[in-house]
């Protein structure tokens, strides 16, 4: 288990997106990406002025086009690769935690581990964020994702046996905490959104990656199909039962819990370490900075807000909870996945 991933530290991933997307070597995607921009669709966007659809899916044109784009011409998947997907705001922070923990457990101690000084973002490349280095991070690797299921290249799902650890989250509180975050992020130069526009954009499924309810249901269909390649979990359930989708968890990315690290509690310190309240608490969370590209910039405090279930109804009108209620259930009718009310 030692040789998971070197130095963890803040520096050793931010050092791997420093804007190879605009150096010759990815010549061919920059070419592909402004043959087909100007033939895109646009939306409003939330912290850009616009998105892409692209293949049914809305993106940055920038960084999440291009960054897709990249994974598809230069990403050199190995099939011990561990991929933790998400649709933005729906739990990647914490299970980011908790997977790197659970991972590392015998690496490092709770005293003085890595978490307590790196945002978990520090702890696991982001793909779309273009890093330069992982050819030469030792497998297997730890790495993240946005990208929907069903345009992840073959490379990945296909023709490897790489791991998808997916969690999603109720749709309301995804719109409110997506909503809240976008509006810290989007330039002084454009109006914030409203709450009533983010809603009407999310509804039509224009956010980034979404619709929401396409993303959820790619990966929901690909782990009932191949559950020993995609988990899929609900943050609602891992606020639950924290210490029963940490078990699961480590089953599935091929590190189980002996009984003896059972009976000394290590779960519960993995959960406890990446709770809301110890993360959220500390200082590297509270002042310090993600650099996941030249432009993109964003403080760690952001990605901790209240961490609570069922928020977004105390920001949405009746009529806007019964309506996504109702997206909701036309969206995942048939397909035996349901969210709470
Ligand atoms: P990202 O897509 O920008 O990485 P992501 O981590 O997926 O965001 O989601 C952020 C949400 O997870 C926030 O929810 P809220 O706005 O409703 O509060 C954030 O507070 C919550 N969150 C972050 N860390 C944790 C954690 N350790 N436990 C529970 N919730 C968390």
């Amino acid at each position: 288990m030692d040789s998971f991933l070197p130095s963890p530290d803040c520096d050793t991933i931010s050092k791997t997106y420093n804007g190879q997307i605009d150096s010759h070597l990815i010549q061919k995607t920059n070419e592909g990406y402004r043959e087909i921009l100007p033939n895109l669709p646009r939306g409003k966007g939330w912290m850009t002025e616009h998105l892409v659809q692209y293949q049914g899916v809305w993106l940055t044109p920038n960084f999440a086009l291009k960054g897709l784009m990249w994974v598809h011409d230069h990403f050199k998947p190995r099939s011990t690769d561990i991929f933790l997907a998400t649709f933005p705001k729906t739990g990647t922070t914490w299970l980011k935690a908790l997977t790197f923990a659970t991972v590392n457990r015998t690496r490092y101690g709770f005293a003085d581990h890595p978490l307590l000084t790196t945002v978990p973002h520090g702890c696991l490349p982001f793909l779309e964020a273009c890093p330069n280095d992982l050819d030469g991070f030792p497998s297997p690797r730890l790495l993240s994702t946005h990208i929907p299921y069903t345009l992840l290249p073959n490379s990945m799902t296909v023709n490897q046996s790489c791991r998808f650890a997916y969690i999603c989250r109720d749709p309301k509180d995804v719109l409110v905490s997506k909503w809240l975050f976008m509006n810290k992020l989007r330039p002084k130069e454009l109006a914030p959104i409203s709450l009533e526009e983010a809603f009407e954009l999310f509804c039509q499924g224009i956010s980034h990656y979404g619709p929401y309810w396409d993303h959820v249901l790619g990966y929901w269909k690909a782990s009932l199909e191949t559950p020993e390649k995609v988990l899929f979990l609900k943050y609602e359930e891992l606020k639950e039962e924290p210490s029963v989708v940490v078990k699961r968890l480590g089953e599935f990315l091929g590190h189980p819990f002996s009984l003896e690290e059972l009976s000394k509690g290590v779960v519960a310190e993995i959960v406890k370490l990446c709770s809301f309240e110890n993360l959220s608490n500390l200082e590297v969370n509270k002042s310090s900075v993600l650099k996941l590209s030249t432009q993109i910039i964003i403080d760690n405090r952001h990605f901790f807000r209240k961490g609570k279930v069922g928020d977004g109804k105390s920001y949405l009108t009746d009529e806007m909870i019964k309506r996504i209620n109702e997206i909701t259930s036309e969206k995942l009718l048939g397909s035996g996945l349901v969210f709470g009310s």
